[in-house]
């Protein structure tokens, strides 16, 4: 069985385009809007990926489906174009990415609209257009007159032999990507934005987004807000304190060491004559380990020499400093508590500190007899006058009475740390600032943005890990803005996250040569409505990107706090051996070689098929025949149907009919595909097996429905049957209720999560209140709750509904 899937596919493809794509154009301010966007892909030289088409072609069912709900859609696409992978290749070639860039970005375009995919192309943008990045860097300007920018020296990494910085991803198990040299760390002046200073909005405002929990976890921790407190240990015999950052004050009791990170400055006035060097020797060692990056993974650590003593009891504690002790959290300092933390344990064994517990898990009970380090709350046993108290009581009355006297004071920090905005690279967006001798570092003037990327022939490395950009010296010589003396620009470029944190604006408006993008335009279509790519954008571009549209909103450039409200995430497709795909594995599906194969229907159809979209699948090479029979099918179904003279169908031809729109409508709108496919294969069945008994009406409804996945060959049935017009506007069909009230569901009634009783009920009644009010009616159930009561009714996919009593 077989059909003409491929004039069918070039067809409709020139039909579209050479409309110009004009049929998927979003129009600004008409009716009600959805905006339905897929993370930009980075145009490489390998192409399309399965899972790019799993990504766009959910968007493009969404996008579809919308389109006939009569809604404004708004569905772009572009290129994320600037990153290491271009530049090393043209550091190979010797090719400016300039010219190969675009090549890439035409191969793209062309998988993609093979694909059927309904982008409204007027608006494609190009992070390395100037057109673009001028925005980019404008708006970087915008956060260093904030004073969001700053200079400050980072650690890079630096390949000793290669004499380059490298990216973390060009360092490999702690060796260079390139020619295998350990690499090492140099601090270099680098450009740095204060993101933590949008810590806590960052934070909190995630609790208003739709987005997969798991991500939204993955964000939090990643900012990992801590509440606590500082506390301040006086140094014997010193006028100095150390101040530790303890979430934990209701184990002060329990302290038996302090410890230091090496880097803490307070090291050198602790050290002790007769410690000096064995303290010396802990120290060369840690740096040396640090410059290498090789970590010790047992904890280590030499005691200082001094002593401070504890705020409440005045009982002398030995100050250690250990490299577990990180020295860019908290103060770079802490109490340690080997009874009730981990690493205070494992540091206490070894150094043969004291164990002392202060903490037991239930009230009233002094003997602790639970297996330690005991790390979770609890009552406090060994602790004077605090005993017996709540850890969190605990807390709050230690905190008050140390505050009182002045030595603590109630703390939060961050995990997240401001973000490293340069990159030593020659193919990102120039930052914009000048250094002058005279006035320091002068922004560029918005008059002269964009500051062009040169076009150059040679850009290798500088050899001090310094940007290629240095060497290019009648662009770096230029005049300072403001007194007009020869000048230096800035030669380190921005990361590749710059152009993708905020491209969803442009797609708004794309030509706008005055703005970034007119305001009334982005109250229009903003906020995202659907954001849909890969979970590995869990944190970083994600949450840049929710960054910097906050210091637009805040200069009052954007109209939302949010730029994404409702995330989805596609599941990975592992290879065929049940691997993640790689070209080194060698089990990578190249979708071209699908689409010639079988059709670009036949592949959309497939890949929605393997499972629900946010799961991981397995690529599985012979099944693809099934989508394509399926559409087969369906092309010998129209030639028949074609032919009948029906006018009026029969009752349970409607009744499937309008059970599979309800089916499909619902599906789509909760982003089940593979569920909304396998109702269209039933009633194709249906329909077979009552021998095409079916009005064209009614097949036409079928037809459409299946337009938003197998759009081709469903504008293809739909022009057989006489239709001139594109099927892209047509409206969804609606469903007629009076056809399927009939139709009713088993529902499973359990107490207490035993199965007690079950009832059919009616797909209109299939409503929670109604649910429970002809369950509690039933005699069986009722006999089973008598002297009890409900507390809880839980009603679980559409299919189990469990009581629970006291
Ligand atoms: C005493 C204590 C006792 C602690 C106890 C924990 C349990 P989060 O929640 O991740 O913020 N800490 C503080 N600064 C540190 C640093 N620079 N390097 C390593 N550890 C550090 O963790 C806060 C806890 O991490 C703090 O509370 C401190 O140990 C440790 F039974 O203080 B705690
Ligand atoms: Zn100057």
């Amino acid at each position: 069985m077989s059909y003409p899937f491929k004039k069918i596919e070039k067809k409709w493809q020139n039909r579209w385009k050479s409309g110009n794509f004009k049929i998927w154009k979003a129009k600004d301010f008409i009716g009600k809007k959805i905006y339905i966007l897929d993370m930009f892909p980075y145009p490489s030289g390998e192409g399309l990926h399965v899972g790019h088409v799993e990504n766009f072609v959910a968007s493009d069912i969404l996008a579809r489906y919308y389109r006939m709900k009569c809604y404004q859609v708004l569905h772009p696409m572009g290129w994320d174009a600037f990153g290491l992978p271009a530049e090393n290749y043209a550091i190979k070639m010797k090719k400016n990415p300039i010219t190969f860039v675009p090549k890439n970005i035409k191969r793209y375009k062309e998988q993609i609209q093979r694909l059927g995919l309904s982008y409204d192309w007027s608006r494609e943008i190009n992070t390395t257009d100037p057109n673009y990045y001028k925005w980019t860097q404008w708006m970087f300007l915008k956060m260093y007159e904030l004073g969001l920018v700053y200079e400050k020296e980072a650690p890079i990494n630096f390949c000793p032999s290669c004499k380059t910085g490298l990216a973390n991803e060009e360092v490999i198990d702690g060796k260079c990507e390139r020619c295998g040299s350990f690499t090492e760390i140099k601090n270099l002046k680098q450009w740095h934005i204060r993101i933590t200073a949008y810590a806590d909005r960052l934070l909190e405002d995630l609790e208003e987004l739709n987005w997969p929990e798991n991500i939204k976890e993955m964000q939090r921790n990643w900012i990992g807000k801590s509440i606590g407190y500082e506390v301040y240990f006086k140094i014997k015999n010193k006028e100095s304190y150390i101040n530790i950052f303890t979430t934990r004050l209701d184990t002060i009791f329990g302290v038996s060491f302090i410890a230091l990170s090496p880097e803490n400055p307070l090291v050198k006035e602790c050290i002790e004559k007769d410690y000096y060097f064995a303290v010396e020797n802990y120290l060369n060692n840690y740096f040396e380990r640090k410059r290498e990056k090789k970590f010790d993974l047992e904890i280590s650590g030499v005691f200082s020499g001094s002593y401070v003593s504890h705020p409440i009891t005045g009982e002398s504690i030995p100050v250690w400093i250990s490299d577990y002790v990180l020295p860019d959290y908290g103060t770079g300092a802490i109490m340690g508590v080997p009874a009730h933390n981990k690493f205070d344990f494992m540091f206490a064994k070894k150094f043969m500190l004291k164990i002392k517990p202060v903490i037991s898990k239930e009230k009233d009970v002094f003997e602790n007899n639970i297996e330690l380090p005991y790390e979770n709350f609890g009552y406090l046993i060994n602790s004077f006058d605090f005993d017996g108290l709540s850890s969190q009581e605990a807390i709050e009355k230690i905190g008050e009475h140390l505050s009182e006297r002045g030595l603590a004071k109630k703390a939060v920090y961050y995990k997240l740390r401001d973000w490293i905005f340069s990159r030593q690279r020659y193919w990102g967006e120039p930052i914009p600032l000048i250094r002058c001798n005279n006035c320091g570092i002068v922004p560029v003037s918005e008059k002269d943005l964009p500051v062009m990327l040169p076009r150059v022939k040679y850009y290798e490395p500088t050899g001090t890990g310094e940007s290629p950009l240095k060497n290019i010296k009648n662009w770096v010589i230029t005049k300072c803005p403001k007194c007009k003396n020869l000048a230096e620009r800035e030669t380190q470029t921005m990361p590749q996250w710059a152009g993708s944190c905020w491209y969803y604006l442009r797609y708004i408006d794309p030509l706008n040569k005055k703005s970034f993008a007119d305001y009334k335009k982005l109250k229009y279509w903003l906020p995202v409505d659907m954001y849909i790519g890969g979970a590995e954008h869990a944190v970083l571009h994600l949450l840049y990107a929710r960054f910097w549209h906050k210091v637009l909103f805040d200069l009052k450039l954007v109209p939302t706090k949010e730029p994404f409200i409702r995330l989805i995430n596609q599941g990975i497709i592992l290879g065929p051996d049940g691997e993640k795909m790689s070209k080194s594995r060698g089990n990578v599906i190249n979708p071209d070689s699908l689409v010639n194969k079988y059709g670009a229907d036949s592949l959309r159809i497939f890949e929605m098929f393997l499972g629900p979209l946010s799961d991981t699948k397995q690529w599985d090479n012979q099944s693809i025949v099934g989508p394509y029979r399926f559409l087969s099918r369906i092309f010998k179904a129209s030639r028949i149907i074609k032919k009948n003279k029906i006018k009026k169908d029969e009752p349970n031809i409607l009744k499937q009919l309008n059970i599979n729109i309800k089916k499909v409508t619902n599906d789509i709108e909760n982003i089940k595909f593979n569920t909304a496919i396998s109702s269209c294969m039933e009633f194709l069945n249906f329909v077979e097996k009552n021998n095409f008994q079916i009005s064209k009406k009614s097949w036409l409804k079928f037809v459409k429905i299946l337009f938003p996945f197998a759009p081709h060959l469903s504008q293809e049935i739909w022009s057989l049957f006489g239709n001139k017009k594109l099927l892209d506007y047509e409206k969804f069909p609606e469903f007629d209720l009076r056809y399927i009230e009939d139709e009713t569901k088993k529902i499973i009634i359990q107490i207490n999560g035993k199965k007690k009783d079950e009832i059919e009920i009616s797909d209109k009644d299939l409503d929670i209140e109604k649910i429970k009010k002809l369950v509690l009616e039933r005699e069986k159930i009722k006999k089973n709750l008598v002297n009890k009561k409900i507390k809880k009714i839980i009603f679980a996919q559409n299919k189990i509904i469990n009581l629970v009593t006291d």
